[in-house]
């Protein structure tokens, strides 16, 4: 890491108000429903609301099937997070991108490695009910949220795979998932061949989520300068999260992984975080909203700790 440069600042927001990458579009409207949902005045630390980035299309409006077609929106969408998450960083911010559906992680992640010049050294906690690891070839859906890890990992379409330069983004074995329990054979098998270990949900159920996140935590630091996570809120139980994308039943439980995530206020390695996939008309009673309240809460780095944060 370099020496002598401090984070100054404070959290910046971003938001990613594209659902182009999944089946069910509606997260494109997360961003703007936080926003406007008033609860970030709650939080007790200093932010900004840096931008909101829209596709060149709602997604809603154009009735584009899955699939290639809806590429060019998507790379689009992930160049110019890419370049926002840097300018963030540049200015020794904290940057917190918004989704949107999960084809974001692919522009955010290589924006954070781009930016602090530690490409295939990042590490990445993937907290998550799916593997997001489908290639083209492998996806039934054909839809691009299912993808981001693998072109994380080099695997894809060569416009998502390379985003600010050639080359995957991260080593597959500074990435852990957890909460994973649906998913499809292509994408297991991929995983599986590059090594990356993934905490199943039955894993997290037998050893505890803190355990499990400790784990995750230590590997992720493991020979990289710095980690990010990226939490898909369908990882949790759709009786805490509701208001999601694709909703999966038997998740985490909010009341078990937030004190846990607390150790990462205290951690000045923590360079990004990223929230997806917030399908505000599906939330009931604002039970989704109030779980991404308690996360920025249980994580965002604390004044003090961002004085520590070397970039
Ligand atoms: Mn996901």
């Amino acid at each position: 890491m370099n020496q002598g440069i401090k984070v100054s600042g404070c959290i910046s927001f971003i938001g990613f108000a594209s659902g182009w990458g999944a089946q069910v579009r509606a997260t494109e409207q997360g961003p703007d429903a936080l926003y406007k949902s008033g609860i970030l005045s709650t939080l007790p630390v200093s932010w900004e609301w840096k931008e909101t980035l829209f596709p060149l299309k709602s997604a809603q409006d154009l009735h584009l099937p899955s699939g290639k077609e809806t590429l060019p929106y998507i790379e689009d969408m992930c160049k110019r997070t890419a370049l926002s998450v840097g300018e963030v960083l540049q200015r020794h911010h904290f940057p917190v991108v918004i989704g949107g559906d999960h084809t974001v992680a692919a522009g955010t992640w290589a924006g954070v490695a781009f930016s602090l010049k530690n490409k295939q050294k990042l590490g990445l906690i993937w907290i998550d009910a799916h593997m997001d690891a489908h290639t083209m070839e492998t996806s039934p859906s054909k839809a691009y949220h299912g993808m981001p890890l693998a072109d994380l990992l080099g695997y894809g379409d060569s416009s998502l795979v390379n985003i600010l330069e050639n080359g995957p983004v991260l080593n597959p074995q500074h990435v852990c998932l957890i909460g994973v329990r649906s998913y499809e054979e292509g994408e297991a098998a991929l995983l599986k061949r590059l090594g990356v270990r993934v905490y199943y949900m039955s894993e997290v159920q037998e050893r505890g989520f803190d355990t499990v996140f400790q784990e995750a935590l230590h590997h992720v630091k493991q020979g990289t300068t710095g980690f990010g996570v990226t939490i898909d809120l369908d990882a949790f139980d759709p009786e805490d999260a509701p208001g999601v994308g694709t909703p999966e039943s038997q998740g985490l439980k909010a009341q078990e992984a937030l004190p846990a995530l607390t150790i990462l206020q205290r951690d000045p390695d923590l360079k990004a975080l990223e929230i997806v996939e917030y399908n505000p008309e599906r939330d009931r009673g604002g039970k989704t909203l109030s779980l991404i309240r308690d996360l920025l809460i249980n994580i965002l780095p604390n004044s003090e700790i961002m004085q520590k944060i070397d970039i």
